[in-house]
């Protein structure tokens, strides 16, 4: 088996003082630098919204950030504006050792379709091309790392799981934002998934 790290979405609006801070999200950064050495190949994500996003509350006239709305393909969370394209907060985080990757997957791009997974878009549907460049490289091992653990990572970690890759999260190495107990219910649906915790 050939093993590839996936880390997700390492970008300054998801760190403290970015637009959706998760908390501690820096504090990962020397150890995922780390683990880097341990994989032949790494990968990295980047959330890479246009200004104009449908997963933004500011595109919803009175609602506000963290509110719920319906997408056509199910139930949206609305964030902060985050991540907006050649902004500073779309940025990798200057620590981030950013010369080992093989790879880097933008997702989030389009504006009706949210893209937590590192593989489909929330619609389930629309492949980002991450399956087909491991599967051309004979990658066949994840192990993941990132933000936010409930929603990025924990999307990523699903679908590498139901397209048959074994998956291990590096629970060191990994940070959530938690809205109503989202973090909980992530590492019970991961579990269940068959994702190793390590
Ligand atoms: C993320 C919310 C919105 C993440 C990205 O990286 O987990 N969460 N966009
Ligand atoms: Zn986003």
């Amino acid at each position: 088996m050939t093993s590839a790290l996936l880390v997700i979405d390492m970008q300054y609006d998801f760190c403290p003082g970015g637009a959706l801070a998760v908390p501690e999200g820096d504090s990962i950064v020397p150890g995922i630098n780390a683990a880097m050495r341990d994989f032949p190949a790494v990968i990295l994500t980047q959330d890479w919204h246009p200004a104009v996003h449908s997963s933004f509350a500011s595109q919803h006239p009175g609602k506000a950030p963290f509110d719920m709305v319906e997408m056509s393909y199910g139930p949206q969370v609305l964030w902060p504006d985050h991540c907006i394209q050649g902004s500073h907060g779309a940025a990798f985080h200057a620590d981030l050792d950013t010369t080992r990757a093989d790879l880097i997957i933008r997702k989030g791009m389009n504006p009706e379709i949210d893209s937590y997974s590192a593989f489909f878009e929330n619609d389930h549907a629309t492949p980002t091309g991450l399956h087909g460049y491991l599967q051309t490289r004979g990658l066949t091992d994840l192990t993941l790392v990132g933000l936010a653990t409930d929603f990025c990572v924990k999307f990523s970690a699903l679908d590498a799981a139901r397209l048959g890759y074994p998956v291990t999260l590096l629970q060191d190495l990994v940070r959530g934002i938690d809205l109503d107990g989202s973090l909980d219910a992530a590492t019970g649906e991961m579990r269940e998934a068959g994702v190793r915790f390590a």
